[in-house]
């Protein structure tokens, strides 16, 4: 049986990013379905307060946001690399725009579409998460024609890349940047009205999106939430610990600390025992009542060290 665990749910975008680079590596794997809202109790323990969607569980280690999971599945699992012909630090630079200039325009567009039919609980929850605390939905419903030029734009960048009649973003094999753009191109179709239309303007990136549907999602198996938590109960955190000594926080080995995303999304802090502190990743430890000790890792970028 796999060890990899991913709490999500189906219709997660960022979820579905994972799930291709799992696809991509073909890989087997658990699959945990956690609620779209908190509070999500069953996961809270493994994660200590981050609530967003997905995070990856191996044992008692626990893998915050998909930039942290990716970096994970590739260190466990290098083969296929999903950096074909070394382009990791480009990839990563490209998961910078995706998951920020492009990401928040679709959100922008399902705001901007759905506008007060959308349901109140995910309205207001996500509303805050994305546009932060002082979002409006008029100032958004007013956007939406700004919001679909802003993608159309974006996505064109997609269907230009592949003017070459490459497979894949990065050449004949599929790659990171592949799961980047797919799934905001998935989440595009899925949620607004316009993209089908705007979509078939781009018949290169259509046919690609094929191609990287067709990857799949490697070979997922359900587990109940509670059966994961005795996982990592039953599990001791695999941590190297160590400092690097050149990193600008000079933080201390075993000192407390909170790690919290950018933003003012309102997204709690997760406080705990200062592991590891490399310059993609910091670790903290932390003990459950549930689970007993976890390691849990977030990546840099994005986030707060506090
Ligand atoms: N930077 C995070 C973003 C994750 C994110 O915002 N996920 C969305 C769902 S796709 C979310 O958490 N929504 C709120 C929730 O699921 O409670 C990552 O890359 O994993």
């Amino acid at each position: 049986m796999s060890e990899v665990i991913l709490h999500h749910y189906p219709q997660s975008p960022v979820s579905e990013k994972v799930r291709v680079a799992l696809g991509i590596k073909g890989l087997d794997w658990q699959s945990v379905q956690i609620p779209r809202y908190p509070p999500k109790p069953d996961l809270m323990p493994l994660t200590g307060g981050y609530r967003r969607t997905p995070v990856m569980q191996i044992g008692a280690n626990v893998y915050c946001d998909s930039q942290c999971i990716i970096g994970e599945l590739e260190r466990r699992f290098p083969e296929p690399s999903l950096f074909p012909g070394g382009s990791a630090g480009l990839a990563w630079g490209v998961s910078r725009w995706t998951d920020g200039p492009l990401f928040t325009a679709v959100v922008a567009a399902i705001f901007g579409e759905q506008g007060h039919d959308l349901p109140e609980e995910f309205a207001s929850d996500r509303g805050r998460l994305y546009f932060g605390r002082d979002y409006n939905i008029d100032v958004l419903i007013r956007g939406l024609p700004d919001a679909l030029a802003q993608v159309r734009a974006q996505l064109s960048w997609i269907d230009q890349r592949l003017a070459d009649g490459r497979r894949f973003l990065l050449g004949p094999q599929p790659g990171l940047p592949d799961a980047l753009c797919y799934y905001l191109v998935w989440f595009f179709r899925g949620r607004v009205g316009a993209a089908p239309a705007l979509l078939d303007e781009l018949p290169r990136l259509e046919a690609w999106e094929q191609r990287v549907a067709s990857l799949g999602h490697g070979r997922p198996v359900d587990l109940a939430a509670d059966q994961a938590l005795d996982i990592a109960r039953d599990s001791q955190p695999e941590v190297s610990e160590s400092i690097d000594a050149a990193d600008p926080l000079r933080r201390t080995l075993g000192e407390t600390v909170g790690v919290v995303p950018d933003g003012d999304g309102g997204d709690p802090t997760v406080r705990g025992r200062l592991a590891r502190l490399t310059r993609d990743t910091v670790v903290i430890t932390r003990h459950d009542e549930r689970v007993g000790d976890v390691a849990v890792h977030f990546p840099r970028v994005g986030y707060r060290v506090v």
